[in-house]
């Protein structure tokens, strides 16, 4: 046994409160090394006769990726609290790992144990129900669709006659999303994000100039109201962005800082290194990356902190929004951002609070803090692997399985499974341009475990570069929209929202990840329902064998409606190049 490998440390995602009255105790092994695990448990309270009352209980292997493989138990103590540790065996070697290394044989004494001592109710991370059923869309309102051509800024663009650019508009605003709500129900949208829309400067919003008003060329704040309001009656929940890690230039603090340098009321709101502020060549001052016009907030100062909270309380409360995407939330303190989830679920317990993060969340998915955030590492090794052919089938599966076991299991089911956002290029174009790529890739996302959103216009095929190409105007001309790949994502929608197994409420598995076909088989499953996903990640035709557990089976094939008996000879399924299956059973 490679005991190097052998790593367990509470808490995290190596052992959580997966509910009010369940923990999950998670181990990494190396890959392929150990052949079963068995968790020695017991409270750590209950002697008999000077010894520990333990008992055991087999480990399941829910995943491996390129190095590790990962083992999983579940337990729910009867006096929610458990002193823990594993019995490894692989062939004829047996090993006890526990908090105090590794033994040959059980030690008696619950001290050498790993601990988790208390399930306490308040510790348990809980993200809003609604959200797991939830399928997100973006949509970046200056781009969607132009409602009210009064309220176009000067200089606005005929729709869509122009390529966007950092500094265009096009006359995107609120009336645009109330008169197209059909399209997104049709779609089977039951949420939106919308990026900044509140007073700024900027064509996207994220140079704030008044945090309490909404920006004029969206609409007025009755025109928000009543675009909730529609959006509710259609079942559609509202996220919107908060940018509370920087200010934009024109936000009253700071023309007053720039106005009354050391002498102003607002001069610690902001992180200022020397006086006079100077914003050329370079800020001298803290500021979002080095942009001059994106000042950096003081978050830890009580005023700014306390403004701050009232913004998040109050667009809950006046206007009854769902959700708050929280922008460079990696940059904030956390102690602002625990204080924000005070502020904000007890003006709504059910809001969603999602962290803009691109990296590795866990220090802000503990509970007290975020619910979930933007799911970008799965964007990456997605794209890598459907879209960009950077990857083998077998590096995806690793790489998935590695962002599944990176975060609790009731933390994975309410992430943020984005393909594209307003800040990466098209997936289409990231595609090639190839439309049998782009659906697969769908595929995967909708069948994903977390909360797909789709990034406006991939449903009709928009295609663009990075910032600012990818923020093209939404086409509404039928004529030429991508119908059928709008048809194809709806379908998807039709069966996540049909079968709770392909959505949320099923555990995901590899079961086949074929380097040479460049295909895929994984499931979903739970309790007795199980639905098998093939994906032909190739231009070659592809006859795949079905996993043995489907001998005898009659399967479904959900697709194309129609019945599919796996029987001793018809354990094989015929793939078309980039051709799927999707097999219920
Ligand atoms: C402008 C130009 C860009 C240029 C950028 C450089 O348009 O072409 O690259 O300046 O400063 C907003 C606007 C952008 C604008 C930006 C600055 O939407 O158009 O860009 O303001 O004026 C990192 C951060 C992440 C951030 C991205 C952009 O971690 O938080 O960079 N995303 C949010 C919003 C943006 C917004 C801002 C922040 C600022 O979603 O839309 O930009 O409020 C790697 C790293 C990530 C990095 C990512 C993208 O993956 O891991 O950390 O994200 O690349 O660069
Ligand atoms: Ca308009």
């Amino acid at each position: 046994m490679i005991k190097e490998a052998i790593y367990h440390r509470p808490k995290n995602n190596f052992a959580y409160a997966y509910n009010e009255t369940t923990l999950h105790i998670r181990l990494q092994t190396k890959k392929n090394d150990i052949e079963s695990v068995n968790l020695i448990y017991g409270d750590p309270y209950i002697w008999e006769e000077n010894a520990w009352v333990s008992e055991k209980k087999e480990m399941s292997k829910t995943g491996s990726d390129q190095l590790y493989d990962y083992w999983l138990a579940e337990v729910s103590p009867e006096f929610r609290r458990l002193r823990y540790g594993f019995l490894l065996a692989s062939g004829e070697e047996k090993l006890v790992y526990n908090e105090k290394g590794f033994f040959d044989e059980e030690p008696k004494d619950s001290g050498f144990y790993f601990c988790f001592p208390y399930l306490n109710k308040a510790d348990v991370f809980k993200a809003p129900a609604w959200v797991k059923d939830t399928i997100w869309y973006q949509i970046f309102p200056e781009r969607f669709a132009n409602g009210n051509p009064l309220n176009d800024p000067k200089g606005t663009l005929p729709w869509g006659s122009a390529e966007p650019s950092t500094t265009n508009f096009f006359g995107g605003d609120f009336e645009g999303v109330i008169e197209n709500i059909d399209h997104l129900v049709e779609l089977g949208i039951t949420g939106i994000y919308f990026t900044p829309i509140f007073k700024a400067h900027s064509n996207h919003k994220y140079d704030t100039i008044d945090y309490m008003e909404i920006d004029p060329q969206f609409g007025t704040k009755e025109t928000f109201k009543k675009l909730v309001e529609v959006c509710h009656e259609h079942g559609i929940k509202i996220m919107l962005d908060a940018v509370f890690n920087h200010s934009g230039y024109y936000w009253e603090p700071f023309q007053d800082v720039l106005k009354n340098g050391i002498n102003s009321k607002y001069k610690d709101w902001f992180h200022i290194w020397d006086f006079p502020v100077q914003t050329e060549p370079k800020p001298n001052y803290d500021a979002f990356a080095f942009v001059s016009s994106m000042p950096k907030l003081n978050t830890e100062h009580p005023d700014v902190k306390n403004y701050l909270l009232e913004v998040g309380r109050y667009w809950v409360k006046e206007f009854d929004i769902d959700g708050w995407r929280l922008d460079v939330a990696n940059e904030v303190d956390h102690q602002f951002w625990r204080e924000f989830r005070q502020a904000v679920k007890s003006e709504k317990e059910d809001v969603y609070i999602l962290g803009e993060i691109w990296h590795d969340s866990m220090p802000w998915l503990q509970g007290d803090q975020f619910d979930a955030v933007m799911n970008y590492p799965f964007t990456t090794a997605t794209l890598d692997y459907l879209a960009k052919d950077k990857t083998t089938a077998e590096d995806f599966a690793n790489s998935i399985s590695k962002v599944m076991h990176s975060y609790p299991d009731n933390v994975n089911e309410v992430a943020f499974n984005l393909l594209g956002s307003h800040d990466t290029p098209r997936i289409l174009t990231i595609c090639g341009e190839d439309k049998n790529k782009l659906k697969l890739l769908f595929l995967f996302q909708l069948s994903f475990v977390g909360a797909p959103c789709i990034y406006y216009g991939d449903e009709i095929s928009l295609t663009g570069e990075q910032d600012p190409g990818c923020r093209k105007c939404m086409e509404w001309d039928k004529e030429k929209q991508d119908v059928d790949m709008f048809e194809f994502v709806k379908k998807l929608t039709t069966l996540r929202k049909a079968f709770p197994v392909f959505g949320n409420h099923g555990q995901l598995r590899f079961i086949e990840a074929n380097n040479e076909t460049n295909h895929l088989i994984y499931e979903k499953h739970s309790g007795e329902e199980t639905i098998l996903f093939i994906i032909n990640n190739s231009k070659e035709e592809l006859v795949v064998t079905l996993p043995d557990y489907t001998k005898g089976k009659v399967l479904t094939d959900l697709w194309n409606d129609s019945e599919f008996a796996a029987n001793a000879d018809t354990l094989q399924a015929k793939l078309p190049p980039f051709g799927f299956q999707i097999l219920k059973y």
